[in-house]
């Protein structure tokens, strides 16, 4: 058992191995983020001593409309509450308000190659959908994802599949300090789910669904009303065929739509198979979207209740920067003496 104390406040943690994970403000967390990533964050949270970013520093990475920033960051602490990460067991805080995070980012890059940064396909997207502003914060994004991850010691790190080449990134750079250094870093290991793991867009399904898609239809919201939910799933694109049937290469949308009932409703592919047989594509769009309705209308409830009280959210993350910053500047010090900086 590990006891901080800090500033009158005494902290007990239990010696369990340690989660990071993080998500950008930099748009409305969508159904693909819950089940990629948010989901399991609560599914693992009693195991692990759990740490919960939001990055906003990422997110500056793509142009930001200032009010709006600091409104998604407010609202998807909230949300991250919401989808029931309880702040008293895990650390839930704003990346920026941990200024370890910008320092160790700085050490990182003098330790990553440009070879492995230019292999990063988020790097090429992003610059792809930002041809005005491919910017050098863009390019060396990984370095900072592995400084949030290589400050907490993480053993574990939760996200979707489109997240595994950052992951490895961080545990070629772990690994590389630790060989000049000794071993500073824990190996941080990626947890991607089975099902769940990429959640494609609705309307394009060889896409994945992301926050940032011009298509409106395409994305499910976790705060989109179930008005609003059912008109996207009858629109959702499937094929020619009427036959409900996983098949990803041949049969994308109804594959994907078959992920998410999956993932919803806790029934297994050929449990849905049977559920289906001889029945029309209506009726599997019908369910599949009444099961995301239900799935997300306690979460969008408790969050606008919790966005409501400003008081709590700011100590919410008051609370998380003290206790993260506590643990990150551990890591920091240590890193500080091995490269050879004179302490303050
Ligand atoms: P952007 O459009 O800005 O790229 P995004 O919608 O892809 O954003 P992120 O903030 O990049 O969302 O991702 C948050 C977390 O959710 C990451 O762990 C990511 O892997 C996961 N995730 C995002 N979209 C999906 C998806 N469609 N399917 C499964 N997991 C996803
Ligand atoms: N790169 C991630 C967000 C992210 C992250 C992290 C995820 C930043 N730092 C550390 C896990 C661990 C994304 O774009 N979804």
């Amino acid at each position: 058992m590990v006891v901080l104390c800090l500033e009158g406040m005494v902290i007990i943690m239990d010696e369990k191995k340690t989660i990071f994970s993080g998500i950008q403000p930099s748009g409305d967390l969508t159904l693909g983020s819950y089940l990629g990533a948010i989901k399991n964050w609560v599914e693992l949270a009693d195991e692990y001593e759990c740490f919960y970013c939001i990055v906003d520093m990422h997110a500056i990475t793509v142009r930001q409309e200032p009010q709006l920033l600091r409104k998604r960051t407010l609202a998807q602490l909230a949300q991250y509450i919401a989808c029931g990460l309880d702040p008293e067991k895990n650390t839930i805080f704003i990346q920026s308000h941990v200024p370890a995070h910008a320092e160790l980012a700085w050490v990182l890059s003098c330790y990553t190659v440009f070879g492995g940064l230019s292999r990063m396909s988020q790097v090429k997207d992003e610059s792809a959908k930002n041809a005005d502003n491919i910017n050098a914060g863009l390019f060396t994004y990984p370095s900072l994802m592995a400084a949030d991850i290589l400050l907490y010691q993480a053993d574990l790190v939760p996200v979707g599949s489109d997240q595994k080449q950052h992951v490895e990134l961080a545990r070629d750079v772990a690994g590389r300090f630790n060989g000049v250094y000794g071993d500073v870093f824990t190996m941080p290991e990626v947890f991607i789910p089975k099902v769940g793991a990429r959640i494609m867009s609705l309307t394009s399904p060889e896409n994945k669904m992301s926050k940032s898609d011009k298509d409106p239809g395409g994305c499910i919201y976790i705060m989109q009303k179930p008005e609003e939910i059912m008109r996207s799933f009858k629109r959702a694109v499937t094929d020619s065929e009427t036959c409900v049937r996983y098949a990803p290469d041949t049969k994308p949308g109804v594959s994907n739509l078959m992920s998410i009932y999956s993932v919803a409703s806790g029934k297994s592919f050929s449990e849905i198979e049977a559920e289906f047989e001889g029945r029309g594509y209506g009726d599997f769009k019908l369910a599949v979207g009444e099961s995301v309705v239900e799935l997300l209308r306690p979460i969008r409830e408790e969050a606008e209740r919790i966005l409501a009280d400003k008081a709590y959210i700011e100590s919410v993350y008051k609370t998380g920067a003290q206790r993260a910053s506590y643990v990150a500047e551990k890591t920091l010090r240590k890193v500080y003496k091995k490269v050879g900086f004179v302490q303050k």
